[in-house]
């Protein structure tokens, strides 16, 4: 059996167990702030994984927002990027509408990508090079579309910050509108079947972006921070993901005459990671 293979088997066994676990009392802790919870079904769930992983790859690295791997910088080998829940506040709230989301590097390149639905039972997986599946359906590529004829994903509680609202309302004044589904994986993968143009924000950890990426490049999307550059698996960055026409609109007209406050964004989350 394939990494890949084993991968998409774990993952929509976790998933299983979540849909399982979920009937019983869901246990809710805070975490960072009184907004930003985690939940039994979480720990689990990451546990699941974990276990999972080591009992058949013992040499593999894995990174989850659980607590595996924070500490990990520039490493070798397998590195699984795992997050458990993506979308806690929606797991809480709604009960639907979160995702399992793992992505896997090989020496620092990407190997495979995986966003499971859990609720919805549909699981959005790629294999570097060979394409991109919704369940069994592939996934074509996505057309290029300028902003003013875009649907775009973002949260609007970044409108309402000073400095980031006046960098991102512009944004949403001129597309065709925005969106907001309270779940970065599933956003990214959205946009990797064109329910979005693109999707933005100023802060995701890396296990919510690192499956749907590898997704995302697989149908033609270009993810990178608000400055442009190449994300990393090891550190928090802004994120802008969309079709290369998007993206490449987004970041000449909104985010590059922001630069310096974006840079400055950057700085901090690297300071306070
Ligand atoms: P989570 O549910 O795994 O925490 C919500 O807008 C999206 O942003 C979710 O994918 C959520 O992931 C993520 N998120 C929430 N707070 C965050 C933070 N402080 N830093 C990075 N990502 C965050
Ligand atoms: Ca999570």
């Amino acid at each position: 059996m394939t990494v890949y293979e084993f991968a998409k088997g774990l993952i929509l066994e976790a998933g299983n167990n979540v849909k399982k676990i979920m009937k019983q009392d869901i246990e809710i802790e805070t975490k960072s702030n009184p907004n930003d919870l985690v939940t039994n079904v979480d720990k689990a769930t990451e546990k699941y994984i974990f276990d999972n992983i080591m009992k058949t790859y013992p040499n593999h690295l894995v990174i989850g927002e659980e607590g595996h791997g924070h500490d990990l910088v520039d490493e070798q080998g397998v590195v699984w990027v795992v997050d458990p829940i993506d979308g806690t506040l929606n797991f809480v709230h709604q009960k639907e509408n979160f995702a399992i989301s793992i992505g896997i590097y090989n020496e620092g390149k990407p190997y495979a990508g995986f966003v499971y639905d859990v609720m919805n039972d549909v699981l959005y997986h790629a294999k570097a090079g060979e394409g991109a599946y919704e369940n069994e359906h592939p996934i074509p590529d996505i057309p290029s579309t300028p902003l003013k004829t875009s649907i775009i994903g973002i949260n609007p509680n970044w409108l309402t910050k000073p400095r980031l609202g006046e960098i991102f309302k512009p944004i949403v004044d001129e597309a065709r509108s925005a969106r907001a589904y309270g779940s970065a994986a599933l956003e990214i993968v959205y946009v990797a079947t064109g329910k979005l143009a693109g999707y933005i924000t100023p802060r995701l950890q890396p296990w919510d972006f690192a499956g749907g990426l590898i997704i995302l490049n697989e149908v033609g999307g270009k993810g990178t921070n608000l400055m442009g550059d190449t994300l990393s698996i090891y550190e928090p960055s802004s994120i802008v993901m969309a079709n290369k026409q998007l993206h490449s609109e987004l970041i000449s007209n909104h985010f590059e005459k922001n630069i310096e406050i974006i840079e400055l964004l950057q700085q901090r989350l690297k300071d306070s990671d």
